[in-house]
């Protein structure tokens, strides 16, 4: 496979861009090799500067769920980008988006649109301590809500020992009302309440794990947390970043039928375009400036262009079967790489919800964060450069979800599971 042209792209954006990549895991550290350069890109598929064309089953890691340039997106953003691009003025077109969005997710009663994920779980934090007067919040290992300073915490040796800071530049000050428990463990959520219950103002989660690979929420674990979180007048928040609109109409909310007090959304909600967006009761909602106190702000907040992308995409999700044929979809791969497994001997644990899963290279369970570290980060390496060959675009690292499209067929499937045989029987 030719990927000279990709080789000297990324040569270049090493002059220019930090790490020659505008987000970390798209330099393909984690499995080696040069990372691809994308020219375009149409439904399932992608198609890099070599012209290599690829079956994409990282969807720009999650957005893409209607596939790349669905018509409908297209036209959308032809019929606006002629009318200008940004006002810095209100637009019907938010309150359009916003509508969709309160009528779709049984939480959110007001929301406000932002630019990213980041973004959208920062502010959703400064509303929840604003709420509750508190100053800690409980988040879970292996969960990742972005990267603003008080959520790039690791876990402390016990719950009232200070968050540790995740990155160089990250203050103890800044993690200090950041508590980090095991995912999928309630007598540890309990235990951080019995300590320090009357100062931490919520909880955050995502509610199906998707950046420690695909981990599911076990049996009764979200309504453990609504429980303890209203027992204890904390606020509960869903980080629906990844699993909004994805796992049904109202996300996860709706999917498992527990309902936060604040929840977190990006990456579908734009179409592909920058938007973030967080809501919820409007009494907590309403504490934002400028009707209340709590300020936060944006540029681009609500941008147009971005607003039309995720009605369009909406749209298009909301016709009969989406979660069904996305449900099937996944199913198929899921059974195509527990066949590959067992084939050849390779362990590969699958872990799925819907249209998002993870292949994790061990026998599991993966149940929480620890368990998920031990997958064999080698065989990952190896796998993933081996379906690239069979031209399978797969996310360059093992701790990251696998999604399908309403753009993918099942005959891309097939082929998928077969190039996942071929790979595995090569490890
Ligand atoms: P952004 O700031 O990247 O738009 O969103 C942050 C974020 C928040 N919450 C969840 C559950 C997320 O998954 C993310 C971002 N996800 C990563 C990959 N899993 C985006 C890819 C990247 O960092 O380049």
């Amino acid at each position: 496979m030719e990927l000279g042209r990709s080789e000297a792209a990324f040569a270049s954006a090493q002059t220019y861009l930090a790490g020659g990549v505008n987000s970390p895991v798209r330099a393909f550290k984690a499995v080696g090799g040069s990372p691809i350069f994308i020219s375009e890109a149409n439904g399932a598929r992608i198609t890099d500067l070599d012209g290599n064309q690829y079956i994409d089953f990282v969807g720009s890691w999650g957005p893409m769920i209607v596939g790349h340039a669905h018509p409908d997106v297209v036209t959308m953003l032809q019929s606006l980008i002629g009318r200008g691009t940004s006002f810095g003025t209100p637009t019907e077109l938010e309150t359009e988006l916003g509508r969709r969005v309160v009528e779709l997710v049984p939480s959110i009663e007001r929301v406000r649109f932002v630019n990213s994920g980041t973004e959208a779980t920062m502010s959703a934090i400064r509303v929840a301590r604003a709420a509750t007067g508190r100053p800690k919040i409980l988040k879970f290992s292996g969960c990742y809500h972005g990267h603003s300073d008080s959520l790039l915490a690791s876990a402390g040796s016990g719950v009232m020992t200070f968050g540790i800071p995740s990155s160089p530049g990250v203050t103890d000050g800044t993690v200090a009302d950041t508590i980090t428990v095991p995912f999928n463990n309630l007598p540890a959520v309990r235990e951080a309440f019995n300590e320090v219950g009357d100062q931490i103002a919520a909880l955050i989660l995502e509610p199906v794990a998707g950046n420690m690979g695909v981990i599911p929420p076990a049996i009764g674990y979200l309504q453990g947390l609504r429980e303890i979180t209203s027992e204890h007048n904390a606020l509960l928040i869903f980080d629906e970043v990844i699993t909004g609109f994805r796992l049904a109409p109202g996300g996860a909310q709706e999917y498992y039928q527990v309902t936060p007090d604040l929840t977190c959304l990006g990456k579908v909600v734009g179409g592909g375009m920058p938007v973030g967006a967080f809501g919820g009761r409007a009494d907590l909602m309403d504490q934002l400036s400028p009707t209340g106190p709590v300020y936060q702000a944006g540029t681009l907040a609500g941008n147009p262009l971005a607003m039309g992308a995720g009605i369009a995409t909406l749209e298009v999700l909301n016709q009969p079967n989406t979660y069904s044929r996305l449900d099937r979809l996944g199913d198929q791969l899921a059974n195509g790489l527990k066949d590959a497994s067992s084939r050849h001997g390779v362990p590969l644990h699958i872990n799925r919800v819907g249209s998002m899963l993870t292949g994790f290279f061990q026998d599991g369970p993966v149940t929480e964060f620890e368990q998920a570290a031990k997958s064999d980060t080698d065989h990952y390496a190896a796998y993933h450069g081996h379906m690239l060959r069979q031209h399978i675009y797969l996310a360059p690292s093992q701790f990251e979800a696998t999604f399908v499209s309403l753009a993918h067929t099942e005959a891309d499937i097939a082929t998928a599971a077969e190039a996942a045989d071929n790979a595995i029987a090569r490890l």
